[in-house]
C-alpha cells in the first residue's frame, strides 16, 4: 500500500522479511569495507547518528561544511551500492540513471536527526529514496520553508519512501526511534538507506 503525505510516496511494507534479512546481509560487506563513523556538523557538534556510504560518493560533514567525498575518511573508495538497493531504486523511481550515493545511517538507542533539507546535491529534479530497516523511527515531515506545521509518521522495517518533485526540498528529521522494537538486527537499532543522484 502506498500512502501519499505532502508529496512523499510512502510504501509501507515494501520489503518482506526475507528481503530485509537479505539486505542486512549485503550491508555487512559494505560496513566491513567502510565502517560507520559519527560526523561532526559544521557547528562542531558530533552527530548522534553514525553513518557511512556506498557508491561513487559518500556524504561527509566536518566543521568545513557538508559535502560529498569520493573516499571514506580512512582513505579508501566507498564500496559499490549493493544490487538489492539498486533494484529498489529502479523499481520505485523508474529511472535509468542509477544513484551515485547510498548513504547508510545507523541510529542507536538515543540517536536522532534534527529537521533539515537535503540540498548538497547538484540537481533537485532527481528524487531521494529511503529504505528503513530494524527499529521503528518517528519521521517528521515539515515544509519547504523552515518552521510551520509538521506531520509525523512511524517508519518501520521494510518501509520505502520516495521524495521527488515538490517534496524534494521539504524539511524532515527523525525525532526518535523505538529501540528494540525489531529483531532484525541482533544488537538493535535502526538503519536508514538514502539513495541520491549527486552530480
Ligand atoms: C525528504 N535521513 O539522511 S529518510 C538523511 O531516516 C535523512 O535517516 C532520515 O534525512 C533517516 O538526510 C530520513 C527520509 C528522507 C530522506 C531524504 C529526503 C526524506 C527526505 C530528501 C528530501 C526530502
Ligand atoms: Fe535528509
Amino acid at each position: 500500500p502506498t500512502l501519499r503525505i505532502r508529496g512523499f510516496d510512502i510504501h509501507k511494507g515494501y520489503l518482506d522479511e526475507p528481503a530485509q534479512y537479505d539486505l542486512i546481509d549485503a550491508l555487512r560487506g559494505v560496513l566491513k569495507a567502510a565502517p560507520l563513523f559519527s560526523p561532526t556538523t559544521r557547528f562542531g557538534k558530533q552527530m548522534s547518528v553514525r553513518m557511512t556510504s556506498a557508491g561513487k560518493y559518500g556524504w561527509y560533514s566536518d566543521p568545513r561544511g557538508y559535502r560529498y567525498e569520493p573516499r571514506h575518511p580512512n582513505g579508501t573508495p566507498w564500496p559499490p551500492i549493493p544490487e538489492q538497493v539498486l533494484r529498489i531504486w529502479r523499481d520505485t523511481t523508474g529511472l535509468s540513471r542509477d544513484p551515485d550515493c547510498c548513504l547508510i545511517n545507523y541510529y542507536g538507542d538515543s540517536a536522532k536527526m534534527g529537521m533539515h533539507q537535503d540540498r548538497d546535491e547538484a540537481d533537485f529534479t532527481f528524487p531521494v529514496l529511503s529504505v528503513s530497516l530494524g527499529d521503528d523511527g518517528l519521521f517528521r515531515i515539515g515544509n519547504e520553508e523552515r518552521g510551520g506545521k509538521t506531520e509525523s509518521i512511524w517508519l518501520e522495517s521494510g518501509d520505502v519512501v520516495l521524495m521527488g518533485g515538490p517534496a524534494r526540498l521539504t524539511h524532515h528529521g527523525i525525532d526518535r526511534i523505538r529501540f528494540g522494537s525489531s529483531r532484525l538486527m541482533p544488537k538493535g537499532g535502526r538503519i536508514n538507506l538514502t539513495c541520491r543522484v549527486v552530480d
